[in-house]
């Protein structure tokens, strides 16, 4: 058995075991909370960088981040399956990277409301963080927004990095961007496990 730290919230997390539904390896891996911020988890330990996702091989040994938990579940399940082989490879990387930039800038904004008191919020640091997330929706918008016959990882990043806009941002891109709106809906209705992995706090 494989074993995932991670928390339901986590956008990252949530890549992991959608990829890992898409390769039919939900069954080998059970999901084991943790808590980033408590400095007794032996997440720390497992990942010195103390983030989640984290995956638990068998034999002890650690992957982390969760691009390189997916490439070796990918590699698992055969390979070439979530992320394609030759030059697509590089555009499908890099449309994951996009997404995962997103959910980056996303959580960045988050912790600056989560770890500083409102009185040192720096509305200059939150309008950059600001600024890449809108720049990615209208790449994503642009370029990621048809239905695609064959999902991959940049569709999977991209699903839960709009996910975690509708966690903690309100949803609000969703009256900006009525492309991925659609294309959302489509990946919902085309992957259990979005729906099966979404929190609501
Ligand atoms: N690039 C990393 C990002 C992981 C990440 O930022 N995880 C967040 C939770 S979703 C985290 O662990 N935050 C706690 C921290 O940064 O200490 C990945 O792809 O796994």
């Amino acid at each position: 058995m494989l074993t995932l730290r991670t928390s339901p919230a986590s956008p990252f997390g949530r890549k992991v075991k959608i990829s890992a539904a898409l390769l039919g390896l939900s069954d080998r891996i059970e999901a084991v909370p943790a808590d980033t911020n408590d400095p007794e988890d032996s997440l720390r330990r497992q990942n010195p960088l103390g983030k989640i996702p984290a995956l638990i091989l068998e034999d002890g040994e650690v992957l982390y981040d969760s691009r390189v938990i997916v490439e070796y579940l990918d590699h698992l399940a055969g390979g070439g399956k979530i992320l394609p082989a030759g030059k697509d490879r590089f555009t499908v990387l890099r449309q994951q990277a996009v997404a995962d930039g997103i959910m980056d800038a996303a959580l960045l904004q988050v912790y600056e409301g989560r770890y500083r008191s409102a009185d040192r919020h720096e509305p200059k640091w939150v309008a950059l963080q600001a600024g890449k997330v809108e720049r990615g929706l209208a790449y994503a918008e642009a370029h990621l927004s048809t239905p695609a016959p064959d999902l991959h990882i940049g569709h999977v990043a991209l699903a839960c990095a709009l996910g975690y806009l509708d966690l903690r941002m309100g949803g609000t891109w969703r009256e900006t961007h009525p492309r991925l709106v659609a294309w959302l809906a489509d990946f919902e209705a085309r992957v259990p496990a979005f729906a099966k992995t979404r929190v609501t706090a």
